[in-house]
């Protein structure tokens, strides 16, 4: 009934204007599945490779669509995503893409669950969900690769946790992000925003600590429900040659543990990603030692979605928590068994966008399917509130 009949890929545009891959899958009964793949600018140097739209899409016809149509059934998950290993031949995609395997992979996924007249989530194993839901960090203000001339910190997150519902998380996120706005404006600083819809303003990071935090007191007595702050460092892309770069403030590897773990205890700290460089495991189990009992210490460039590299961090110690992007590793089925592992070990899996992205709401979904604390998917903007109403949408079994 799911057998794998049309597979047919484009190139659509993504949020910051460039180029990406949307896939169609039809299934022998009728079935339809439609994804596209999202983008990251603050790559990790191990995610599996996003070759250029046109090569992708060229590559990924001649090698793995043959192998696809009348072959595999969509609803096995496990069988789409193997051809598509076959195809590539790879451990990173660099054949076929990264961007043309996510995208057929995702979009076979939908095809199943249309099949089955079942809402993605639960085709993708959400049958069993208690009433819990992934909380949502939002980004309010932000800067590293994602907007010039703003803070060095990539971005300030609201995390809603007291929220009794996601849609009153949704609601407190994007209040924070009007608070900090309106902030901005009260003390004259002009600013326009980054690729993911956060404020993008030519402060240093300090200020934007003191903002943020106002805003989400501001909020917080609002909503009557708490909100804390969470960060994503991305230390990766701060990361040059032995130290962490600042502008003109520069860090050792201690100082940057030392500075971390400070921000962690002044800011109560619900959330950090991306403390340390993607290759430093050492400097994450130090940075685990000291406050992972206060907050998630997430790796998202460390781990990039890769059980090998996950495996590595928890027999290290290294973080407890993992960010999940599947276009990083390439398949739902590398992206279920990452968030499994992560599980198993004692680790949060928080599902994560990309700074590009779409109308795509697949990861709203995947979020609800494996139970995330988290899903981290910005707080305004068409290609972010796609995911976040689709979650409310969830919530209400709309
Ligand atoms: C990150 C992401 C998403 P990018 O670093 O976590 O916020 O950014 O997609 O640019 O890697
Ligand atoms: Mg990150």
């Amino acid at each position: 009934m799911t057998l794998v009949t049309d597979v047919r890929l484009r190139r659509v545009l993504d949020s910051r204007g460039n180029p990406t891959v949307e896939a169609d899958v039809r299934t022998e009964s009728g079935g339809f599945g439609r994804a596209k793949a999202p983008s990251g600018a603050s790559t990790g140097e191990y995610e599996a490779i996003e070759l250029p739209v046109g090569e992708a899409i060229a590559n990924a016809r001649e090698m793995a669509i043959p192998r696809l149509v009348g072959d595999v059934y969509a609803g096995n998950q496990r069988d789409i995503d193997a051809a598509l290993h076959a195809a590539d031949g790879t451990d990173d995609f660099s054949q076929i893409g990264a961007n043309s395997a996510v995208a057929i992979s995702m979009a076979a996924a939908k095809a199943a669950a249309d099949v089955l007249g079942a809402p993605l989530f639960q085709h993708l194993g959400g049958t069993f969900r208690g009433d819990t839901f992934p909380t949502p960090l939002g980004n309010v203000v932000g800067g590293g690769e994602h907007a010039a001339d703003a803070t060095h910190i990539q971005e300030f997150l609201a995390a809603p946790i007291g929220a009794p519902s996601v849609e009153e998380a949704v609601f407190a996120n994007a209040a924070v992000h009007a608070a900090v706005g309106d902030l901005l404006d009260e003390h004259g600083v002009a600013c326009g925003k980054g690729d993911e819809g956060a404020w993008a303003p030519s402060i240093d990071d300090s200020r934007a600590f003191e903002l943020v935090a106002e805003a989400i007191e501001t909020v917080e007595d609002e909503v009557g429900f708490e909100i804390g702050l969470g960060l994503d460092i991305a230390g990766a892309e701060l990361y040059d040659d032995g130290v962490y770069r600042y502008g003109e403030t520069v860090r050792d590897t201690d100082e940057q543990i030392e500075y971390v773990a400070g921000l962690v205890d002044e800011y109560d700290l619900v959330y950090v990603e991306d403390p340390l460089d993607e290759d430093d495991f050492e400097g994450y189990v130090e940075l685990t030692e000291r406050v992972g009992t206060e907050t998630l210490v997430c790796g998202d460039d460390l781990f990039v979605t890769n059980v090998d590299r996950l495996e590595r961090g928890i027999e290290m110690g290294a973080a407890n928590s993992i960010l999940i992007k599947p276009n990083q590793i390439g398949t739902l089925s590398d992206t279920v068994e990452a968030v499994e592992r992560a599980r198993r070990n004692g680790y949060d899996p928080v599902i994560s966008h990309r700074s590009g992205e779409t109308e795509d709401t697949t990861i709203a979904h995947l979020a609800v399917a494996t139970d995330a604390p988290f899903i981290k998917t910005g707080a305004v903007g068409g290609e972010r509130t796609a995911k976040l109403n689709e979650l409310i949408r969830i919530e209400h079994n709309a």
